[in-house]
């Protein structure tokens, strides 16, 4: 069995972790055909098995289910429509699985996605992201692909509910780094995580947000956080980003703790790749996440 085969089968049992692909790209700030991803994303699955040597972790072991793609944007005139049908399907979602997964689409799926999880709960929800950006972009064009740590906040999450892990030193503006300083987002350099690996940063942005009361926290995996040399399909991705082992054992780390009930994999458009190698990075990270899931299950055993 390989791991396309393993996510298409239907499980036995309660279902551990759901899947929903969000194929949208019209709040794209850069022009992006995102929507072509969740597909790739599933057929780029078959390169890998589901057994993951390092963690000793066979991820036949999870009950796993796609859900399917919820329609997207492509042939309405923005994305307003379709990100209200996400919250509403990733509030739907919980009712089947206690993690959810969205396979994006661009990253201003983050902001419904959040909604829908903090509609399906009455946990107290915080935000990591791995991210080349802070995504703190004011609204002055509506909600885009730029904007949704920033909508999240002005919607009322506490800002040091967030951590941001990854942040490049030449991908923000000035002004958006210090809103989100001013807010209280922790952020975590990508210095920092060359310097220390990315696993040991995760669990300080993990005891950040806690320490701020999160009872709860969903991951947002941009997967501009990667180097461009490895992630040419993301308009934004920047030249000294993460290794995809970087962003693996991230993932790992982050789908192993209990508090992680939800994540997106975003920013990727699969139609600009380069011998698909953006989209089986997105798949690897995606695995490592479901990984991490069955390490928590061990660990809780
Ligand atoms: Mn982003």
């Amino acid at each position: 069995m390989n791991a396309q085969e393993w996510l298409a089968r239907e499980p036995d049992g309660e279902l551990q972790i759901g899947v929903l692909g969000a194929p949208i790209s019209k709040a794209s700030i850069s022009p992006s055909e995102a929507w072509s991803t969740p597909t790739a994303f599933r057929e780029a699955l078959r390169r890998f098995p589901t057994w993951n040597a390092a963690l000793g972790v066979d991820l036949a072991e999870l009950r796993i289910a796609d859900l399917g793609d919820i329609p997207g944007d492509r042939d309405e005139p923005d994305a307003t429509a379709a990100h209200e049908r996400i919250r509403e399907a990733v509030l739907d979602a919980y009712a089947k699985a206690p993690i959810v997964v969205v396979i994006g689409g661009d990253n201003s799926l983050t902001r419904p996605a959040v909604r829908g999880a903090e509609a399906a709960s009455r946990l107290e929800w915080g935000v990591i992201t791995l991210d080349a950006h802070h995504d703190c972009r004011p609204l002055d064009d509506g909600p885009r692909n730029g904007t949704p740590i920033r909508q999240l906040i002005e919607g009322g999450m506490p800002g040091d509910r967030v951590a941001q892990v990854g942040i490049h030193a030449w991908g923000n503006s000035r002004e958006n780094g210090q809103w989100a300083a001013d807010q209280g987002v922790h952020v975590h350099a990508m210095e920092r995580v060359a310097q220390s690996g990315a696993g040991r940063v995760v669990e300080e942005a993990l005891h950040d947000v806690r320490d701020a009361g999160a009872t709860a926290v969903w991951a947002d995996l941009d997967i501009d956080v990667l180097d461009r040399a490895f992630a040419p399909a993301c308009p934004a991705s920047m030249p000294g980003g993460m290794t995809p082992q970087q962003l693996m054992d991230a993932a790992a780390r982050l789908g192993r703790d209990p508090a992680v009930l939800g994540a997106d994999l975003c920013e990727v458009d699969a139609n600009a790749d380069v011998a698909g190698m953006t989209v089986r990075a997105m798949a690897g990270v995606f695995l490592s996440f479901c990984a991490g899931v069955a390490l928590r299950h061990r660990d809780a055993a």
